[in-house]
């Protein structure tokens, strides 16, 4: 990975933790009525988007993917615009929940809230990309729980049989809500569950972007030679409660979560960054700055945004 990438991909984890932490604040003053966080999981989401063709590939994320769709062109304007739910929201017009991403002009696709199925939907583009021969890859995000539901194992299995450009990427944070993963399920690992389906599964530490980005790539690579889909699971953690909703000091100890802090992938790559005299004091400031403006400029222009007309309610609910 050159040097240029290295400080991109930092610069996207930065971002979006700067995002994140203003969603949580304007969550706190009564404004965005729910938030779902990136925090912690900053690493694997960029790592893996560098790896794919950003804008022209499908992603099929889930709620937890904040600095995904950011490092594929989202902007911050058009996140905050759906934090507050505004009529301008390019992901649903400021109807659908929080952290429900979709853009047709950038290739996410639109999910819907039950966990896992945006498998199946993915696996779905995958067949038509093959039909179409269009040369691109599908790429479904999802945690580590929602590989209890059908819809993993029916993806799994059918782009396997069919051999689709698909890639399973999982981030696994080892708790669904508050339930940890050994009560989830008897494997220690995620990525054993590809052998069932004769795939590739790949275990990766999702807090190192570099290594994320290397199997990413691997992945894509042979879903385009037409060779089938791989499971990634990237190890990671969530630092923050599962949603502005959530109390986690209820199911997880104050001591685990500062164990993992010492791992937090934003502090450990700018560390690693500068160590190897990629990223200088002065770059370090400049992009602090840029990032500082953006997102005070995202809230602005967010929140003097109009809220959806009460009169178009029924608008995509009943056909017109
Ligand atoms: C089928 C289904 N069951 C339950 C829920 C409620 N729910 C929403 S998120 C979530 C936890 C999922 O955990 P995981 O898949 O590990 O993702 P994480 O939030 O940890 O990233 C649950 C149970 C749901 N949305 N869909
Ligand atoms: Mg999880």
């Amino acid at each position: 990975m050159t040097p240029e990438l290295m400080k991109e991909i930092y610069y996207y984890m930065a971002l979006s933790r700067a995002v994140d932490d203003r969603m949580w604040i304007l969550n706190r003053q009564g404004k965005a009525p729910v938030v779902y966080s990136s925090n912690g999981h900053e690493a694997a989401q960029v790592g893996s988007a560098f790896a794919l063709r950003r804008g022209e590939d499908w992603i099929a994320p889930y709620y937890r993917d904040l600095a995904l769709v950011l490092a594929w062109g989202m902007t911050p304007r058009e996140v905050m615009l759906h934090v507050l739910a505004r009529a301008a929201d390019p992901n649903s017009g400021g109807r659908q929940m929080p952290a429900h991403w979709g853009m047709r002009r950038l290739h996410i696709l639109s999910g819907g809230s039950v966990v896992a199925t945006q498998n199946a939907h993915a696996t779905g583009i995958a067949l038509a990309s093959k039909m179409l021969k269009d040369g691109r890859v599908a790429v479904a995000y999802f945690g580590e729980g929602s590989t209890s539901q059908g819809e993993f194992h029916e993806a799994l299995n059918f782009a396997a049989v069919w051999k689709l450009p698909v890639v399973f990427f999982n981030e696994n944070n080892g708790y669904a809500i508050s339930v940890p993963q050994r009560k989830q399920m008897a494997v220690v690992d995620v990525a054993a569950k590809a052998a069932g389906y004769g795939i590739p599964g790949v275990i990766v530490d999702g807090n190192d972007p570099v290594k994320v980005w290397e199997v990413t790539r691997a992945a894509a690579e042979r879903a385009r030679r037409g060779e089938g889909p791989t499971l990634i699971e990237a190890k990671t953690y969530r630092f923050v409660p599962h949603s502005s909703d959530d109390d986690d000091r209820a199911y997880r100890s104050r001591e685990e979560v500062m164990e993992w802090k010492k791992r937090d992938p934003l502090v450990t790559f700018e560390q690693r960054l500068e160590a190897e005299g990629i990223l200088s004091a002065e770059e370090k400031a400049a992009m602090a700055k840029q990032i500082r403006d953006l997102v005070n400029d995202a809230t602005d222009y967010a929140e003097k945004a109009a809220l959806p007309d009460p009169a178009t309610l029924e608008r995509y609910v009943y056909a017109e």
